[in-house]
């Protein structure tokens, strides 16, 4: 989690693999969601909110054009690259993933280059990981190691970019660099959270507002169940809810799904139907345009104070995802009906989907009660058990 020896830990760790002081020390957090899943690529809202497990970095820039990379989560030593020869994924975006950890930091110093941010033998760098961000977990381990890399060089290079600027670039490598054709929200949760509050973000036009999100102040907690389970086939099913969400709104003729109105919902879905769509797109718009006015009804419940009442919001979320999204799993199912049935005020799946994390917003003094049910209902169902701590809202990015 936090770790506050963690900056001393991962300079001495520097020293010892690259026999040099590292330039400073830099940090990017992980995120759960609050609300607003699978929206951001359709040019709607989200709301995540950043954890206190980060991502660190010591690095230091190096003049010879050479980048060194190296994890203290991930056996196999330095991996020494050009930065003359990074080169995106062939064919682009597609769903795969270009294979081991150091794609992430090595596509950001790409996309710094392809921006033109970085002539000639600039972006070399010596750069040293280590992560308390659980990987596979859907709480955004990859966006903060992009973070975490861009955040750092573009210090040490002073690049002057801002953090909505090096969430896109993070979003660039992915897509383009790593061949994962995910959308902005978790760049910009890692890249732009503040301390005590969740973002509600535009993925249309990245606008933004931090709102205030205290959950002690209202005797409430978030838990963070994470199922340890990750189904394989989620990257391909992403990518097909991805071009399920543009067809519909290319037969609709609307830049994205955003575009359709929640009022002529039932209208929109019988034209779709006329055009031909298929029973299941029209499923994966209904959820998206649902899930866009869920995040407008959580926002209003909580500038009007009322953090309790988003329970039943969350919970309504995770059904559309369930249902209409055809995203959630086994595992996650267990975790929302065994809170909720357990007192918990509302619960749902965090993230992609297909395994991961669920969240649980519930009353301090029942938290140990509903963790007790979901860790006893995943032993009686023959499951791993969960691991399950409190989302504390967190900061972004920032130097040590
Ligand atoms: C993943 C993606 F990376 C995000 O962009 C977002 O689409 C999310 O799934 C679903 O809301 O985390």
């Amino acid at each position: 989690m936090t770790d506050e020896h963690g900056p001393e830990r991962v300079t001495a760790e520097f020293r010892e693999v690259y026999g040099t002081e590292p330039g400073g020390v830099w940090a990017a957090p992980g995120r759960v969601n609050l609300i607003g899943e699978h929206t951001d690529y359709n040019d709607g809202f989200v709301m995540p909110l950043a954890l206190p497990h980060t991502c660190l970095a010591a690095a230091s820039p190096r003049t010879d054009g050479v980048l060194r990379l190296h994890s203290g989560d991930v056996p196999g030593g330095v991996v020494e690259l050009r930065v003359e020869e990074l080169a995106p994924v062939a064919g682009g975006s597609g769903g795969g993933d270009r294979g081991g950890w150091a794609a992430y930091p090595a596509g950001v110093v790409w996309a710094l280059r392809e921006a033109g941010l970085l002539t000639g033998a600039a972006g070399g760098a010596e750069l040293h990981f280590a992560s308390t961000v659980p990987t596979g977990a859907g709480l955004s381990s990859s966006a903060a190691l992009e973070v975490v890399t861009a955040t750092a060089l573009n210090d040490l290079y002073g690049l002057g970019l801002t953090p909505p600027r090096i969430a896109q670039l993070c979003q660039r490598a992915e897509n383009a660099f790593v061949g994962v054709p995910c959308g902005i929200m978790d760049q910009m949760a890692s890249a732009c959270c503040t301390e005590g509050h969740a973002l509600f973000l535009d993925a249309r036009d990245l606008s933004q507002r931090q709102v205030p999100f205290d959950l002690a102040a209202e005797g409430l907690r978030l838990l963070v169940v994470d199922t340890r389970v990750k189904h394989e086939l989620g990257d391909g099913a992403y990518a097909s809810r991805r071009d399920a969400c543009e067809a519909a709104a290319r037969a609709l003729g609307v830049r994205a799904l955003r575009d359709v109105p929640f009022e002529g919902l039932d209208a929109t879905l019988a034209e779709l139907e006329r055009l031909g769509c298929d029973a299941a797109t029209r499923r994966r718009v209904r959820h998206v345009v649902t899930e866009d006015r869920r995040v407008e009804e959580v926002i209003g419940r909580l500038d009007a104070g009322d953090t309790r009442s988003i329970g039943p919001v969350l919970t309504a979320g995770h059904a559309s995802c369930r249902d209409d999204f055809e995203i959630s799993c086994e595992e996650l199912d267990l975790v929302v009906e065994t809170a909720n049935a357990a007192g918990a005020l509302g619960s749902r799946m965090t993230g992609g989907g297909f395994g991961g994390s669920a969240i649980v917003l519930v009353a301090e003094g029942d938290a140990e009660a509903v963790s007790k049910a979901v860790t006893e209902a995943f032993g009686a169902a023959g499951h791993r058990a969960p691991r399950i701590f409190p989302a504390v809202p967190s900061a972004g990015a920032r130097r040590l």
